[in-house]
């Protein structure tokens, strides 16, 4: 597009690191004096979508909004940050769908659920595996990882300033400065 807005699209477990991470390429991207908005769910869940559940049909409904959003932002000349878990594939082409495929990077944050359970800084696998969540991914519910994503971070191999510069790194020819 013409104003060098772009979506950088995070998905993969609870407490894999996405909103870190985003966070951390959010403060990159200002320190290059780019314009940036970051979706996720303490943002969204809790107002525009506060009518959804974690059943797989309100997460196709969940993730359809936030690309419409991040779509709507895009005209606006933003950069656009959302780290949802976005677990089922179909939904993620959507989103590509939505806002073109030259405006979406995929990043897959790919932190083994193992390490995701030992961090568990909410204590929802504990919940979860207690029976306590219904729905809740990687334990009763699916994850179907990318098959092809932009880029992929494993946070148990990479620190956060790695991940940045490695997704900076990437942007470069998308980055109008
Ligand atoms: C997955 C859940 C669930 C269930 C509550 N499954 O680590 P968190 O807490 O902050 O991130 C998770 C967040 C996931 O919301 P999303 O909007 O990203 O999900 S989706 O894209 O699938 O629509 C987790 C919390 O909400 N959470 N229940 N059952 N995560």
């Amino acid at each position: 597009n013409q104003h060098g807005s772009f979506l950088l699209w995070f998905t993969g477990l609870s407490g894999s690191g996405k909103s870190t991470i985003a966070n951390a390429v959010e403060k990159a991207l200002f320190e290059k004096g780019i314009h940036t908005y970051s979706l996720d769910g303490d943002n969204v869940r809790k107002g525009l979508n506060n009518n959804l559940t974690f059943s797989p049909e309100d997460r196709k409904e969940n993730i359809r909004r936030i690309a419409e959003v991040a779509n709507l932002m895009l005209d606006a000349g933003l950069v656009v940050l959302a780290a949802f878990v976005s677990p089922y594939a179909k939904d993620r082409a959507n989103i590509k769908e939505i806002v073109g495929g030259d405006n979406f990077v995929e990043i897959f944050v790919n932190t083994p659920i193992e390490e995701c359970e030992r961090r568990d800084v909410k204590g929802l696998y504990a919940k979860a595996k207690a029976g306590e969540i219904l729905n809740f991914t990687g334990i009763n519910a699916p994850y179907e990882a990318p098959v092809n994503p932009d880029i992929e971070i494993d946070t148990t191999t990479t620190t956060v300033e790695e991940a940045v510069a490695t997704i900076i790194k990437q942007l470069e020819t998308k980055i109008v400065g």
